[in-house]
């Protein structure tokens, strides 16, 4: 998890993978809306995705809302940010 994987160019219908190998606590499939939050930090104890739409970055936060800190993993290319569409828990799905 220490390294910051940059997202080229994500698109409207593109995808972003997670490996369960990694990301322990999130189901295999789509990630759920219960497991996302999008303002940069995580509002509930399983908000484990955290996208941060002021600076593009997408963190994972083992334990949501409590002490632990997030962890940065990607970052959103500002080629895709500019088209107006925001990145939401659809957007991931867990391998
Ligand atoms: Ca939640
Ligand atoms: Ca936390």
């Amino acid at each position: 998890m220490a390294n910051v994987d940059k997202i080229i160019e994500f698109e409207e219908d593109d995808s972003i993978f997670l490996s369960s190998a990694i990301f322990r606590k999130l189901p295999v499939g789509q990630l759920s809306w219960n497991n996302f939050a999008e303002y940069g930090n995580a509002q509930d104890a399983d908000d484990y995705i955290v996208f941060d739409d002021d600076d593009k970055l997408i963190y994972y936060d083992p334990d949501g809302s409590g002490a632990t800190g997030k962890i940065v993993f990607a970052k959103i290319t500002r080629h895709w940010t500019d088209a107006g569409d925001r990145v939401s828990a659809s957007d991931f799905y867990v391998v």
